[in-house]
């Protein structure tokens, strides 16, 4: 098979932003037909770039489509688990390129490098969990009503599945949907978002390299409104499944169900932290700044909020804003940086923009706030960590997604209470407590409102072993990770198999005698 001819696979780190890379179609990387390029930056220094991107158009979009859809039909006949060794395969290679991945992530993304690996890490437990996978693809089995009667359920892949992916996550998302959905027998399409095709583009050279049939992986760059909404509108693609914001997020889903298309939408997040007067303040002041200001707030796990019990109340934004204070922020490169740059000037202004709002609304500003413009932050994309308090919920600082470093401490007077703010907002994502009394803690996995849930650990941070996603605003019902992943990506078959050698009649023989 012809693999990785032109994505340019990187001798060294100074090759970085001298390339120009294309699509990944049938096997080959190819120019977008159009011949445009973007380019992708650097965040922490925007005069440095990665190299230049296929901006594609609906016609490339096609191809790739046509080219999974014939890929398809040898890929879904082969044998599952002869597909996931595939998988598990690249599941290696992605080991052996962690470093340069996350090298390259870092520079790409932004975030700082132990988290950098953490992403690639990700992939690489999503690889061997769905390799796993290619040797279960759990049906049923139930026993029929009739004699001499067989009655089970198996899975079917669907065919091409698009997949569109965030910047913030730009190996691990991919994974978390690409792995799942070759391992049902599906061929994929992916739309990596723009600020991150780099990421994206290495990702899939790896999964060629393990030996990929042509057509079973298709990557197309390009912007959303072209290459996405392309995606989704062709008749081709029989299920999407996109992690993004809200409003994307609703906007696909609206036109996959005029088009009676399978849809699994990941979107925004309100998360928070409540931290009881049991608590052990410590350990929550931890978590609550690992949860607020890991990947500089640009997960949709971010602890966004952090709901306190008015006991320990002052001391909590006390020693919240002395531990935030001792955050070093610069180039992820740099081993000793806890906070890199955000991702673009243009979220970098929409994050400041909300710390205006807070301050118009009368939250008090505890720390931060402020764009750096010193020095070498003048090159890229740096934000101060910033904390509110005395907010509440009422504020759009605690209700809307931020997606930057900037968390929201509010007051409450007791347990009941901070259950009630929690879970006050439109997202259901995760949610965190953090008390000793277990009492409190099952009250609270009880009656909190999220996908997930946390007892003394932050919002971030899930394993891929599990179902990810969550309720209300966050998501339409899937679940990404743990076996449910395998949901989003095949069909049910009912099979009946009558081995009684007559016409046998469901709901009427079997009770024919007890009606009498
Ligand atoms: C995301 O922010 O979109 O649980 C994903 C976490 C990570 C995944 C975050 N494992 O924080």
């Amino acid at each position: 098979m012809s693999t990785g001819i032109k994505s340019g696979m990187i001798d060294t780190m100074s090759d970085l932003g001298k390339m120009s890379y294309g699509n990944f179609i049938n096997g080959k990387w190819v120019k977008a037909s159009s011949n445009e390029t973007f380019t992708s930056l650097n965040p922490a220094n925007l005069n440095l770039s990665l190299g230049t991107f296929a901006s594609s158009n609906k016609k490339d979009v096609d191809t790739a489509i046509e080219s999974a859809h014939n890929a398809f039909k040898s890929w879904r006949k082969t044998p599952a688990p002869v597909r996931a060794e595939l998988i598990l395969k690249a599941g290696y290679l992605l080991e052996t390129r962690k470093e340069e991945l996350a090298q390259i992530m870092v520079q790409e993304m932004g975030k700082v490098i132990k988290e950098a690996r953490g992403d690639v890490q990700e992939a690489i437990d999503m690889a061997k969990y769905m390799a796993g996978e290619g040797r279960r693809l759990t049906g049923q089995t139930v026993p029929s009503e009739l004699p001499n009667k067989f009655a089970m359920c198996v899975r079917s892949p669907m065919g091409v599945v698009g997949i569109i992916t965030p910047w913030n996550f730009p190996v691990a998302i991919p994974s978390w949907k690409i792995f799942p959905a070759l391992v049902a027998g599906n061929t994929v399409v992916i739309k990596p978002a723009s600020d991150t095709p780099l990421c994206a583009i290495k990702f899939v050279e790896i999964l060629a390299e393990a030996g990929l049939p042509d057509g079973v992986i298709n990557l197309v760059t390009g912007s959303g409104s072209v290459v996405g909404n392309a995606i989704v509108d062709n008749p081709l693609v029989k299920a999407v499944s996109i992690t993004g914001s809200t409003d994307i997020g609703s906007k696909v889903a609206s036109r996959c169900g005029e088009l009676m298309k399978k849809i699994s939408c990941e979107l925004g997040g309100k998360n928070a932290i409540c931290v009881m007067d049991d608590a052990d303040l410590e350990l929550a002041l931890e978590g609550a700044l690992w949860g607020a200001f890991g990947t500089a707030g640009q997960r949709c796990t971010a602890t966004s909020r952090i709901i306190v019990h008015e006991k320990i109340y002052q001391e909590f934004c006390h020693e919240f804003k002395a531990i935030t204070a001792s955050l070093s922020i610069g180039n992820g490169l740099d081993p000793d940086v806890a906070i890199g740059p955000v991702i673009n000037r243009a979220q970098l202004e929409s994050i400041n923009r909300y710390v205006e709002i807070g301050k118009k609304e009368g939250a008090k500003l505890l720390y931060g706030g402020n764009i750096l413009t010193q020095g070498d932050y003048q090159l890229g994309c740096f934000h101060e960590p910033t904390i509110f308090m005395d907010v509440n919920s009422k504020m759009r600082i605690a209700q809307e997604e931020i997606f930057g470093p900037v968390t929201a401490i509010m007051p409450v007077a007791n347990f009941t209470q901070a259950l009630e703010v929690a879970n006050s907002t439109e997202f259901g994502l995760s949610l965190s407590m953090y008390t000793k009394n277990v009492n409190k803690a099952f009250a609270a996995i009880e009656e909190l409102e999220a996908g997930i849930v946390y007892i003394n650990a932050p919002t971030i941070g899930a394993e891929i072993q599990l179902p990810f996603g969550g309720i209300k605003k966050t998501g339409n019902g899937h679940r990404e990770a743990g076996t449910t992943a395998i949901e989003q990506f095949t069909e049910w078959k009912t099979v009946y198999i009558d081995y009684s050698g007559r016409l046998q009649k469901a709901q009427i023989d079997s009770f024919e005698s007890l009606d009498s």
